[in-house]
């Protein structure tokens, strides 16, 4: 099989098995994000997010990942939900990624089916799969082989599909066909830079973490800095604001992934997730993404979105 082939092996499994789109980079140094990274993470952008100090070497270069790595092939998988009461006025919310099963279980497991089907069509290959789980920059790799552009939200943009979906990658030691960079479609629109009620996004495509209402319901950890917690309503676990008002976002269409529909805590009211049980939690929340952070951070969350100083 030539590698023309089996790219097209690779693009036709992907979508079969559900992925919006497959893309090809040429596996390098990724020579022009050392500087951005170094300079993200001496400004403490980061916030309380250490690890993502760590394997800087590693985070830039996939051969130090895989070795021998010679195509890293970034994929999106559909994560928009059908738009429903959840997006009401008043309701405690949660950031659209977080609706149904953890993420990085169904879609690696999609990975993993992708990689049999190619080792049995093209050959076998040295291979890691990764879904937001390891040092890898996948906005800047997804970029790089034309999967879209990051917008001045951060976010990997598609001009036919919005912003929502995950990213994820493969790295192997076979040379698939790399294909070619986007151009940038977000032109003199600032909408989300605008929007954020935080002023996170920094510069255009720069975000600090220490002001990000994601970081602060999901990833901190103790009290909530008080500008931080006056900020959040109604938002008790991430944050989509900088994508609902990005014009591209206007095209997302409903994903078809069964474990992706919402979980029990989709009935909850404020009373039920003020008082919920850890065994409630657990049931209405099973697998979720929301299920890591726990019970006791996202009470905090519901207290500051919407205690005394924040009501409905
Ligand atoms: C850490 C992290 C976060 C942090 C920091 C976010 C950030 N913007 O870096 C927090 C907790 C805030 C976060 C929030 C969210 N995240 Co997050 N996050 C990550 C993670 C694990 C690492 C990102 C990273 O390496 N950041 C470090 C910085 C330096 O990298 P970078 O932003 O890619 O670098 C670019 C710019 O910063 C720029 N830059 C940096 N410095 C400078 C300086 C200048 C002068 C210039 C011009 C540019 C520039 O250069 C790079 C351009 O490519 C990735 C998964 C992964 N492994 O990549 C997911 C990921 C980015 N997150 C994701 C999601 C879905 C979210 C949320 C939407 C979740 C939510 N609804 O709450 C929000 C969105 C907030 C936002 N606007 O970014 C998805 C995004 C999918 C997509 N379509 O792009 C990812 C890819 C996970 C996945 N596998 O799907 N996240
Ligand atoms: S996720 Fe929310 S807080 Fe974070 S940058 Fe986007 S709009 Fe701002
Ligand atoms: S809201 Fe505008 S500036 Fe922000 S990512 Fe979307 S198109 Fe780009």
């Amino acid at each position: 099989m030539t590698p023309g082939e089996a790219t097209s092996v690779l693009k036709s499994e992907a979508q079969r098995l559900g992925f919006m789109d497959a893309r090809v980079a040429r596996a390098e140094f990724l020579a022009d994000q050392a500087p951005k990274l170094e300079a993200w993470l001496n400004q403490g952008f980061q916030g309380s997010m250490r690890y993502l100090e760590n394997h800087f070497d590693k985070r830039l270069d996939p051969r130090l990942l895989v070795p021998g790595a010679q195509s890293v092939v970034s994929l999106a998988f559909n994560y928009f939900p059908e738009p429903s009461a959840l997006e009401d006025e008043g309701r405690p919310r949660v950031a659209r990624y977080a609706y149904g099963e953890d993420y990085h279980r169904v879609v690696k497991d999609r990975l993993f089916e992708l990689l049999d089907a190619l080792r049995t069509a093209v050959g076998l290959f040295e291979a890691r799969c990764f879904v937001d789980s390891a040092p890898v920059m996948e906005r800047a790799w997804a970029e790089r082989s034309g999967l879209g552009w990051v917008g001045k939200n951060s976010l990997l943009l598609r001009k036919n599909t919005g912003s929502y979906f995950f990213l994820a990658e493969l790295i192997v030691d076979y040379a698939f066909v790399p294909d070619a960079p986007v151009t940038d479609h977000c032109g003199t629109c600032t909408r989300c830079i605008d929007a954020c009620p935080t002023q996170a996004i920094v510069a255009p495509q720069v975000v600090d973490s220490n002001r990000c209402i994601s970081h602060a319901t999901i990833e901190l950890h103790g009290a909530l800095p008080r500008e931080m917690a006056d900020a959040l309503h109604p938002w008790v676990f991430g944050c989509d604001i900088c994508q609902e008002v990005c014009p591209w976002n206007r095209h997302s269409t409903p994903h078809h992934e069964p474990a992706f529909a919402p979980g029990g805590w989709v009935e909850w009211s404020l009373d039920d997730w003020r008082s919920a049980s850890t065994a409630a939690f657990q049931d209405a929340f099973g697998t979720s993404a929301a299920a890591r952070t726990g019970l006791d951070r996202i009470q905090r969350n519901v207290e500051a979105a919407f205690g005394q100083s924040n009501p409905t």
